[in-house]
């Protein structure tokens, strides 16, 4: 029985050892606070409206639940629910972050979940119209947006508030699906349609679509199209024979990027929570080496959405948990990036 009692109490000893660098005192007498106690929000990070802007966080966690813009299975409009619910999973309170993968120690930085767009059911115009006001709001604030959706018709209005940056963006866009459909039956801001309304606008001077492979979602002309209107398309096998690096040299060095990451280029094997799935996809490393060697030859990321989780579909929360995941590894680099070769934000 003692012997029993001396090992649990050296198992409490070692989850409680604190991380590298962490404020030791606030680290073990503060509350513990655990991944399941306390407010949802992204992070579990404090809440606050836009007027915390004003402060200037890193970053600023906006919801977009919308998904009148699907063509299948819907319910991406639970999508910034789930995904914060899901990333309270990755906050112990350790004051940073330390990869194993990669040996480095970093922050998230400040990060402000300003909540979400406020969707007016039934009326795609109105609620992609304050999706664009919101995310103009966040751009004039000097806060770069992470916006959570919602489906893929988010993008375009979230690339049109791109236009108050004072230079050019590049567009590197994760996918099963080309997303460029031009217009049918009268639908140009649907799921399909976004990444030609983004490189229809004269502020995305390029666009890189990776994972693309989805047999039948898009025309051979829409490919045509694309590449005409400057796009640089890849499937999943053409990046892995091009490889990391040489997918990212891809993107012009110095460029300000914006991403834009559809679940569903993931393989549905580890993201099933999703409207669309398409067989053939990336595993989580691939998409993580992929954001880390692209943020590192940016000159800056301006912002990044991650779209089309569907919370419904996704019962053991797998999807959740990745596009969560895949986000706080994308603030870490970003913020690493920043701070290691102390680049301005996004430029006005
Ligand atoms: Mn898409």
């Amino acid at each position: 029985m003692r012997r029993m009692r001396l090992a649990l109490e050296l198992l409490c000893w070692c989850i409680a050892l604190p991380g590298a660098g962490a404020d030791e005192g606030a680290y073990t007498k503060g509350r513990l606070n655990l991944p399941f106690v306390g407010h949802t929000t992204f992070g579990k990070f404090p809440p606050g409206d836009m007027d915390a802007l004003s402060r200037r966080p890193d970053f600023a966690v906006l919801g977009v639940p919308n998904d009148m813009g699907t063509q299948y299975r819907s319910g991406a409009r639970m999508g910034p629910r789930g995904i914060r619910e899901a990333s309270t999973l990755y906050q112990f309170g350790h004051a940073e972050v330390y990869d194993a993968d990669t040996g480095e120690t970093y922050q998230y930085g400040d990060v402000l979940d300003v909540g979400d767009v406020d969707i007016v059911h039934t009326d795609q115009e109105a609620s992609l119209n304050r999706t664009r006001e919101a995310v103009e709001q966040v751009l004039r604030a000097g806060v770069t947006p992470f916006i959570l959706g919602g489906d893929h018709a988010t993008t375009a209005p979230v690339c049109s508030a791109l236009a108050v940056l004072s230079k050019p963006v590049v567009l590197v866009q994760i996918d099963a699906h080309l997303d460029f459909v031009d217009e049918r039956h009268g639908v140009r801001y649907g799921h399909g349609n976004c990444m030609r309304r983004c490189l229809e606008m004269p502020h995305i001077s390029s666009m890189l679509q990776l994972g693309i492979r989805s047999v039948s979602s898009t025309a051979k002309s829409s490919f045509e199209d694309a590449e005409r209107m400057g796009s640089k398309i890849l499937s999943v096998r053409e990046v892995r024979k091009l490889g990391t690096e040489s997918t990212a040299a891809l993107v012009p060095q110095g460029a300000q990027v914006y991403f834009s990451i559809d679940i569903d280029g993931f393989d549905p094997s580890i993201a099933p929570g999703t409207g669309t799935p398409s067989h053939g996809g990336f595993s989580y490393y691939e998409v993580k080496d992929l954001l880390r060697e692209i943020i590192f030859r940016a000159s800056d990321v301006v912002g990044l959405d991650l779209v089309e989780v569907s919370p419904p579909y996704d019962p053991a929360q797998v999807t959740s948990l990745l596009a969560a995941r895949i986000l706080f590894d994308a603030m870490g680099f970003i913020k690493l990036k920043r701070a290691q070769t102390s680049s301005p934000k996004a430029e006005l």
